[in-house]
């Protein structure tokens, strides 16, 4: 599915594969290790797919929508986080890229740099008419807790303010909690990453409260393709997204499989 119709229905759901870059090789295996493997399970399951630039020139062959990674920085250095630009707009619309992907670490000691860099970004994209996908993540030693609701409210807002198109946060926990960050965003749409891998039916329960919270699904990697059986997962969650199944129809859909 294109990734505007998406943003149109108010629900996303979106494979990320950046980790590489942000994690290194330890969250692969000997299979999802390979981009092609990734690039194949896209494809079959159709998701929009998050890269950066590398991946990018070597592997997308434009079978599903690409939404390109603009910036990174890998997890060794354990200072207060900074992600600098690693690609341009220029080369999103080159690539034929649906969407950019941007990440700002809120309450960093570099937050007013990547404000800065960001900007430049949100209005090259704007006028090049791309969306864009700003991962908020409230990070660095003033920040106490990186899932309490506030802040997250605070980082729902902040992607409003500095214009994201859609945000993409961790979830709080709790429907009540997520209702308020989702309201916090306003127009813009709120998308939760994965995290480290859960079991099935935690995902799955987890997915239905986003949903039912006003946000508009997932970007998720690892809860995608570190499972043995990917492609029945992905059916699982845009059961939940697009057609409003509950947990248990899609457990009871799936039983024995998932
Ligand atoms: P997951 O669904 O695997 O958590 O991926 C979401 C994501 O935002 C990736 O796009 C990114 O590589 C990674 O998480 C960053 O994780 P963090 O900075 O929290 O370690």
């Amino acid at each position: 599915m294109k990734l505007a119709s998406m943003m149109k229905k108010g629900r996303m759901l979106v494979l990320a594969y950046d980790h590489g870059m942000e994690h290194g090789p330890t969250d692969f295996n000997d299979k999802n290790v390979d981009p092609n493997y990734i690039m194949q399970l896209a494809k079959a399951t159709k998701l929009p797919i998050v890269l950066q630039k590398g991946l990018a020139e070597k592997y997308y062959d434009k079978s599903v929508p690409l939404i390109l990674k603009l910036n990174g920085k890998t997890n060794l250095y354990k200072g207060e986080p900074y992600s600098p630009p690693l690609a341009t707009v220029a080369e999103a619309v080159k690539m034929k890229a649906e969407a950019v992907g941007y990440t700002v670490y809120i309450g960093s000691k570099y937050e007013a740099k990547m404000f800065k860099e960001f900007e430049l970004v949100q209005r090259e994209a704007h006028k090049k008419g791309l969306p864009v996908m700003l991962w908020v993540y409230p990070r660095g030693k003033s920040v106490k807790n990186d899932t309490d609701k506030d802040v997250l409210a605070y980082a729902a807002r902040v992607g409003l303010e500095l214009g994201a198109d859609v945000v993409k946060l961790k979830y709080p926990g709790s429907v009540r909690a997520f209702k308020w960050v989702v309201k916090s965003a306003g127009e813009v749409k709120v998308v939760v990453a994965g995290g480290v891998k859960k079991d099935v039916k935690g995902l799955l329960k987890q997915t239905y409260d986003i949903v039912k919270s006003g946000g508009a699904g997932l970007a998720v990697g690892r809860n995608v393709w570190q499972y043995d059986k990917p492609k029945l997962i992905v059916k699982a969650l845009k059961d939940i997204i697009f057609k409003n199944k509950t947990v248990d129809e899609v457990m009871h859909n799936d039983s024995g499989k998932l």
